[in-house]
């Protein structure tokens, strides 16, 4: 697995912290085309390392829906299931102007998370698992 030095280890993947803002759809490609996903969030240790080490705020992270009107998913494929790993700020998500169909960390809290128009451009994380051993 060839990881640049500009990756930030924690727990089992790397993450890349880009402060170029790109709309979402454009970070998640950027993410793709370096073997990663938009970072998704899978405990509370992961969402405090990420508002803790992102130095500027909002960024965009993997969350958004199937549909203007559709459920939330990780576009990595982790399951959006436990509601105690939803780190909202209290009243988000509230899709403002029924146009807010993806997810930011907005505040270097554990509660969040605000649901903001995709067309922003933000700073966004990246994050690969590391795999152990490669031949
Ligand atoms: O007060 C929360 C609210 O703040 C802004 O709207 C005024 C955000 N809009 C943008 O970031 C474009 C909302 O997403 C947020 O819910
Ligand atoms: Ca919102």
């Amino acid at each position: 697995q060839m990881v640049s030095q500009d990756w930030n280890y924690f727990k089992g993947n790397f993450y890349y912290f880009s402060y170029t803002p790109k709309t979402w759809y454009s970070a998640q490609q950027f993410c793709m085309s370096r073997n990663s996903h938009l970072t998704s969030v899978t405990s509370k240790s992961e969402q405090e390392f990420l508002y803790k080490t992102a130095s500027d705020f909002p960024f965009w992270i993997g969350l958004t829906k199937t549909g203007s009107e559709g459920n939330w998913f990780w576009t990595d494929n982790t399951p959006f299931n436990d509601p105690s790993l939803r780190f909202w700020i209290p009243g988000e998500p509230n899709n403002a102007g029924n146009n807010e169909h993806c997810a930011l960390i907005r505040i270097p809290l554990l509660m969040s998370w605000n649901d903001a128009s995709c067309d922003k451009t933000l700073p966004f994380v990246c994050k690969q698992p590391y795999v152990p051993s490669e031949p």
